[in-house]
C-alpha cells in the first residue's frame, strides 16, 4: 500500500477465499523507555515507522512517542468498507487495538450469517467482513510498523460459533462475559454460562485477550456511582469462571471504568475504586474505559472526563486504554472523533509519563478507608449470593444493576428468572460418545484432538467453507457500486460513510435557547443543508445567547479537476531558519512607507513576542511609520541589510503599487538591487501583485513571521547556490 494512495477496496475484496490471517492471538506493546527528541520518557514503546504526531509536535522536532499502553479505538459505522479507512487513520495516530462494534446488537442474531448484509441495523459479524478487515489491517500494520489487535464481541446464543469463527480468522481480542448476555440481552442464565465455557475454552487456546462486561452495570444503573461494590463482584465472577474454563490470567482483562464524572468530585470517588480493583485483581490485565454514563452531547465535556480518567489510568495500572469517542453521547461515532479520541489518549498518557515517580498515592486518610470499605462491601455481596442459593437465585431477586450502595438496595435492579429468557431449556447433556467439532472444545470430547476427524477448521483452514455473499441485493459490491455511481471521483464531506455529505455548523446566536435552536435550523436550510438537526446546544447566558451545533448534509459535489489550488509556500523548520540566520548574521530594515501610519502588521512580523523575525535571530531595524522610500534604502545600505521590508496598508490611488515600484527603481538606480531582497506586506498585498511591481515577494493577510523568515532564508540559499 502506498502512503499517498487510498486503500483499494476492490483489491481488498479479491481472493478473500484464499486469505489466511498471518497470526493468531493478542500482542502487547513492549516498553522501550528512552530519549525522543529533546526529552526522556519512561513509559513509552517503540516508534512507528509512519505516523501522525500531535499538533504540538512541531515545536519538538516532529517527535511522535508512543505510550507503552495499547490504545483502542471503537469503530461502529455499521459498514465495514468504511470502517477500514477509519482504521488506517486511527493506526497512523497511534491505535493498535481496533474494536469493531456492530450497530445492531450482535447478540440478537441466533446464528452466524455469511456475506456482508446491512439489513436494518448494520453489518453483523460475518466471515467475509472479518477477513476483509484483517486483510486490510495486515497492510496497515506493515505501513505503521506495529502489530494491530483486531477485536469484536462474543455474545448471544451463537457465542461458541463466534468464538470458533474468531479463532479461524485471527481475531485477537473479544468481549466475553456470560453476565452481559443474562442481564442486558435476556439470555437464559444457564445457557449463557454453558456457552461462555465453550467460547472461553477456544479463546484460551488461541491466546485471544478477553474483556469482561462489568462496566455495563455502571453505564446502565440509575445512580451509577453507587454500583462500585457490584462492579467488583461482576469482575470476580467472570474472572473465576474464565479461569475455570482454562484461561490464563494474563489473557483476562477487566473492563474498568471510573464510575463517575464531574460535576461530581470524581477523583475522590473514582481513584479509591480504581485502587481497590487493582489490589483485588493483581494478576489480571486492565482495560480502562472512560466513563460513558455521564456523557451528554458536549464533546468538550466528554474530553475533560476522558482526560481525568486517563489520570487514573496513569495513577494506577492500565494495559489497554480505551478511547470512547467524545461524540458517543449523541450519535454513532464519526471518523474524526475516533481519531481525536486516540490523540486525547496519546496526548494525556505522554503528558503524564512517569507520574508515579513524581507523586505517591496517599493510603492513610480517606483513600485507604474507602478502599477497605469497598472491598468489604464486595465480599459481603458475594456472601449474600451464596446465602440465597447462588448466582441464579441472586439474579432472580434483582441483586444486579441495583442503584443502591450495597448493602443498601434501591429495588431497581434487573431481575431475570432462571427458567426464562432466550435459549431457556436448550441445554442437553453431552453424549458420552461426543466428538467435538474443533480442538480445545470445553469439556468432554471422545477424541483427544482433531486428528481423529482428519483436522478441524481451526487447525486446517482449508477445510473452511467460504461463502462470499448470500444476498444478491444486500451486499458490499452493491453498496460500493451505488456509492461510486453517486459520487465517482467527486469530493463530498463525510463523517461516517463514503459520500454521506454530513457537515456540522458551529453557531453562536445572541438569543435564548428555544429561539436559537429554531433560528439555527432555518440558517442551515438557507445554507442549503439537507435534514438539519440540532445535535448540541449550550446556554451562554439565558438572555445574551446560545451556542448551537447543527448537523446536516451538503448535497453538492466538488470536482477536484476543476479546483484552482494556489502553490503552497514552502515553510522551513524553525531550527533550520535559526541556524542559517546565525551563520549569515541576517539583518533587515523595516518600515511602513509613504504617508501611512499603520504600524501593527510590520511590528508583528518583526517582534519576538508573536513569532516574528527577531525570534529567529534576525537583527531588525524598525524605522517607524510614514517613512520616505529614500530613507529606507539609505538605512539598509548604511547597516548592510540583506533585505528591506516595507508595509503598505493604504491603497488609495494605488499608492501601494507606486511605492513598491519606487523602491525597486531606486535600488536599481543605486546599483544595489542585486544585493537586497525587497519584500512588501499589507492586507491588500499578495505575492503576484508585489512581484509585478518589482518586489521579490509579497505577503498578505494571515502572514506569520515564519513565512517571511522562510522566504528570506530560501531566497538567500538559492542566491548562494547560484553564486557558486
Ligand atoms: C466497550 N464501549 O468497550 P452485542 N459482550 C460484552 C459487552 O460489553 C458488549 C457486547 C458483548 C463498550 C462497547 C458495549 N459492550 C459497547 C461483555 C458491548 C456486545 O452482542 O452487540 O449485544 O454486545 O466495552
Amino acid at each position: 500500500m502506498e502512503t499517498n494512495e487510498k486503500l483499494s477496496l476492490e483489491v481488498l475484496l479479491q481472493n478473500l477465499d484464499q486469505y489466511r490471517p498471518r497470526r493468531r492471538g493478542w500482542i502487547w506493546r513492549q516498553t522501550a523507555a528512552g530519549a525522543r527528541g529533546p526529552f526522556h520518557y519512561s513509559q513509552i514503546s517503540a516508534n512507528l515507522a509512519q505516523s501522525v504526531g500531535l499538533p504540538a509536535a512541531e515545536y519538538f522536532g516532529g517527535i511522535d512517542p508512543q505510550p507503552d499502553t495499547v490504545i483502542t479505538t471503537e469503530i461502529a459505522s455499521g459498514r465495514f468498507e468504511d470502517d477500514i479507512r477509519r482504521m488506517r487513520m486511527a493506526a497512523w495516530h497511534g491505535a493498535d487495538h481496533i474494536m469493531v462494534i456492530r450497530t445492531a446488537g450482535q447478540s440478537h442474531f441466533d446464528g452466524l450469517l455469511e456475506g456482508t448484509p446491512e439489513g436494518v441495523g448494520g453489518v453483523p459479524i460475518t466471515r467475509k467482513q472479518l477477513r476483509a478487515t484483517r486483510k486490510a489491517l495486515d497492510a496497515i500494520e506493515d505501513e505503521v510498523g506495529r502489530p494491530i489487535n483486531f477485536h469484536s464481541y462474543i455474545s448471544g446464543v451463537a457465542g461458541p460459533e463466534m468464538a470458533v469463527l474468531f479463532a479461524e480468522e485471527g481475531v485477537a481480542g473479544a468481549h466475553q462475559d456470560p453476565q452481559y448476555n443474562v442481564l442486558y440481552r435476556n439470555i437464559n442464565v444457564f445457557r449463557s454460562f454453558v456457552d461462555a465455557a465453550v467460547a472461553k475454552g477456544i479463546m484460551a487456546a488461541e491466546g485471544i485477550l478477553q474483556i469482561d462486561g462489568a462496566h455495563n452495570a455502571n453505564a446502565t444503573a440509575r445512580e451509577a456511582w453507587k454500583v462500585m461494590p457490584e462492579l467488583l463482584v461482576q469482575h470476580a465472577i467472570n474472572c473465576a469462571f474464565s479461569r475455570a474454563a482454562g484461561m490464563a490470567p494474563e489473557r483476562i482483562a477487566l473492563s474498568t471504568v471510573p464510575p463517575t464524572a464531574p460535576p461530581a468530585p470524581s477523583l475522590a470517588l473514582d481513584l479509591p475504586y480504581a485502587v481497590a480493583l487493582r489490589e483485588l485483581f493483581r494478576d489480571y490485565k486492565f482495560r480502562a474505559q472512560m466513563n460513558t454514563r455521564y456523557m451528554g452531547s458536549s464533546t468538550r465535556e466528554a474530553t475533560v472526563t476522558h482526560v481525568l480518567n486517563l489520570l487514573i489510568s496513569r495513577l494506577t495500572a492500565v494495559d489497554v486504554q480505551s478511547t470512547i469517542t467524545p461524540d458517543e453521547g449523541r450519535n454513532v461515532p464519526w471518523h474524526y472523533f475516533n481519531i481525536q479520541a486516540v490523540d486525547t489518549a496519546k496526548q494525556a498518557l505522554l503528558g503524564l509519563d512517569g507520574l508515579l515517580d513524581l507523586v505517591q498515592i496517599k493510603r492513610d486518610g480517606p483513600l485507604g478507608d474507602t478502599v477497605r470499605e469497598l472491598k468489604e462491601r464486595a465480599v459481603l455481596f458475594l456472601e449474600e449470593i451464596l446465602a440465597v442459593g447462588g448466582y441464579a437465585q441472586a439474579l432472580e431477586q434483582g441483586f444486579f444493576v441495583d442503584s443502591g450502595l450495597y448493602p443498601e438496595r434501591a429495588g431497581d435492579g434487573i431481575a431475570r428468572s432462571p427458567r426464562g429468557g432466550i435459549g431457556a431449556d436448550t441445554i442437553v447433556k453431552r453424549d458420552p460418545e461426543y466428538w467435538a467439532p474443533v480442538c480445545n472444545h470445553f469439556g468432554h470430547n471422545t477424541a483427544e484432538n482433531c486428528e481423529a476427524i482428519g483436522g478441524c477448521t481451526v487447525c486446517e483452514p482449508d477445510k473452511i467453507r467460504y461463502i462470499d455473499e448470500l444476498d444478491p441485493k444486500d451486499n458490499v459490491n452493491v453498496r460500493l457500486q451505488t456509492a461510486k455511481a453517486h459520487h465517482g471521483t467527486m469530493i463530498r464531506p463525510e463523517v461516517e460513510w463514503a459520500g454521506d455529505g454530513v457537515v456540522v455548523l458551529n453557531l453562536f446566536l445572541p438569543t435564548p435557547m428555544r429561539t436559537a435552536e429554531a433560528a439555527a435550523l432555518t440558517m442551515a436550510k438557507t445554507m442549503g443543508l439537507a435534514d438539519p438537526q440540532v445535535i448540541h446546544k449550550e446556554v451562554m447566558h439565558p438572555a445574551e445567547g446560545t451556542y448551537v451545533e447543527v448537523k446536516g448534509s451538503f448535497v453538492g459535489d466538488v470536482n477536484p479537476e476543476e479546483l484552482v489550488i494556489p502553490e503552497e509556500p514552502r515553510r522551513l523548520q524553525a531550527d533550520q531558519i535559526r541556524k542559517f540566520v546565525q551563520q549569515r548574521k541576517l539583518k533587515v530594515v523595516g518600515a511602513t512607507v509613504g504617508e501611512d501610519e499603520h504600524s501593527v502588521g510590520m511590528r508583528e512580523i518583526l517582534d519576538i513576542k508573536h513569532g516574528g523575525l527577531e525570534g529567529f535571530g534576525v537583527k531588525c531595524h524598525y524605522l517607524g511609520t510614514s517613512v520616505p522610500i529614500e530613507k529606507v534604502v539609505d538605512a539598509a545600505l548604511e547597516i548592510g541589510a540583506h533585505a528591506i521590508l516595507i508595509s503598505t496598508i493604504i491603497t488609495h490611488n494605488d499608492v501601494h503599487q507606486l511605492n513598491m515600484s519606487k523602491l525597486h527603481n531606486l535600488c536599481l538606480e543605486k546599483g544595489v538591487r542585486q544585493r537586497l531582497l525587497l519584500i512588501a506586506g499589507g492586507t491588500q498585498i499578495h505575492n503576484e501583485l508585489a512581484r509585478s511591481n518589482g518586489m521579490d515577494a509579497g505577503f498578505g493577510r494571515g502572514t506569520k513571521g515564519i513565512d517571511v523568515a522562510s522566504f528570506l532564508v530560501q531566497a538567500l540559499m538559492e542566491a548562494q547556490a547560484y553564486a557558486h
